[in-house]
């Protein structure tokens, strides 16, 4: 590893030995660009890595908001704009009971690079709550987000930072979200949250873009292996957004999901959840009720339900993480080369621990995707929606999903050029990091040293 790299990661173990995550990811990306350093002197003496490390600023906030019982209580919001060289600051919102601000730092710097590989002018940020949507009430989910945008709006704007959905943040928290937001600015700009609803700006095929992003990212590598995707069978962990649009996506291209989770445990469709509208609709269902489990599913189609387990020792074609972060860890990755799996795409942000990933990638034959280019489609398609407020247009869901397909070809195509040209071969990991960073890494260098 080239010494600078690597003297840039101890200087983040050192400085954040209580963030995992956040340490996990820089680990991740910037184990992947020792030959660009090499190849780029004027960054090492720009210090571009230490500083492309470094938020440009976070904040946290005091978010109180009273139940249903008239019980207050406090939670922690944060915002962090983890760097906006080559755009407004943009990343979604979580609202999970786990939420750190280690799980922000990597959300947003993972989103530095994915929102760089958009091809689009889009910054790294994230954002969220510690808050448990688990068992709230319409009530209360209200509420909580309209005590959380009063903290929050005022670090926010259209050509400042433009938040979105993410884990326990859908359309229904977004419209919340957004009503605040109006409420205190008194004035539409632009719409300023992306993701929401089509009557008041939201673009057609966000809701599905991620997932449709995904599908369409598996069938341009599948393609390049010669390989079709019809008749391919998908285990995916996670049942929310993202799982409901590969699911969607997968029964136009005929293609079928087997597996669903939560953390309750997995679900076992054979027939495939992708086989009926009523499945795939079935999932949107699910998540609305906030009760967190995949056992509705089991007791709906009468598919097998295994409590407490990860579907990865499941037998299909391709694997697809798709709930969380650390999803897989080595065990599971080892049961899943065990079943002779060639393609395994991530699809949540950092599904895979870094152990468990380098295993993956280092067999023979197997085909690694990492998330931040399977995902892309999601915030791709945001930028998008930004494009369609500031012109005060609408665009039909032909003319996104035109331009959701084409710029998750050009994601593969970019990460494939980016590993081939040092010499990495067909490495779309190493490729994705490498193609984000030199974006992200030049505009910076010709912006100045701050
Ligand atoms: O992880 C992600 O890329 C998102 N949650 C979506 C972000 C966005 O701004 O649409």
């Amino acid at each position: 590893m080239n010494a600078y790299v690597a003297s840039v990661i101890e200087n983040v173990k050192a400085k954040h030995a209580s963030e995992p995550e956040f340490i996990q990811t820089v680990e991740e990306v910037l184990s992947s660009l020792s030959p660009v350093i090499d190849a780029h002197p004027e960054y090492v003496k720009a210090d571009i890595l230490n500083r492309i490390v470094e938020p440009e600023r976070m904040f946290t906030f005091r978010v109180v908001w009273v139940d249903d019982n008239g019980v207050p209580h406090t939670n922690t919001g944060y915002r962090c704009q983890f760097n906006g060289a080559i755009g407004p600051y943009k990343g979604g919102l979580r609202f999970q009971k786990n939420v750190t601000p280690s799980v922000i730092k990597f959300l947003g710097f993972e989103q530095i690079f994915k929102n760089a590989l958009t091809g689009l002018p889009i910054g790294g940020g994230k954002g969220g709550s510690d808050f448990d949507p688990t068992g709230k009430s319409e009530n209360e989910i209200m509420r909580f987000c309209q005590s959380f945008m009063t903290a929050l709006y005022r670090y926010i704007g259209p050509d400042t930072d433009v938040p979105a959905g993410d884990m326990g943040v859908g359309g229904r928290e977004i419209g919340y979200l957004y009503g605040q937001y109006r409420r205190l600015k008194g004035s539409f700009e632009n719409g300023v949250l992306t993701g929401k609803g089509f009557t008041y700006g939201g673009s057609r095929t966000r809701p599905e873009a991620t997932g449709y992003g995904a599908m369409y990212y598996l069938a341009e590598v599948l393609k390049h292996e010669g390989e079709d995707i019809k008749g391919k069978t998908i285990a995916i962990s996670g049942f929310g957004n993202v799982a409901w649009g590969i699911c969607k996506k997968a029964m136009h291209m005929g293609a079928k999901v087997i597996t669903l989770s939560g953390p309750d445990g997995y679900i076992l469709d054979p027939e495939g959840v992708s086989s009926s509208e009523e499945k795939v609709d079935y999932l949107l269902e699910m998540r609305a009720s906030n009760r967190n489990r995949v056992l509705d599913y089991a007791e709906k189609f009468g598919v097998p339900f295994f409590p407490g387990e990860k579907p990865w020792g499941v037998k299909a074609d391709v694997i697809m993480p798709s709930a969380m972060q650390n999803d897989v860890h080595l065990d599971s990755a080892k049961k899943i080369v065990e079943n002779g799996v060639k393609y395994y795409f991530e699809v949540a942000n950092m599904p895979t621990t870094n152990e468990a990933l380098n295993y993956l990638r280092a067999q023979p034959g197997m085909i690694v995707a990492p998330s931040k280019a399977v995902n892309a489609g999601g915030v791709g398609v945001s930028a998008l929606e930004m494009a369609q407020n500031s012109e005060h247009l609408v665009w039909s869901a032909e003319e996104v999903d035109v331009q959701l397909h084409r710029m998750m070809e050009n994601i593969v195509k970019a990460s494939a050029d980016a590993a081939e040209e040092y010499g990495l071969g067909y490495d779309l990991v190493a490729g994705a990091n490498i193609a984000g960073f030199k974006k992200v890494a030049q505009a910076m260098y010709e912006q100045g040293i701050f």
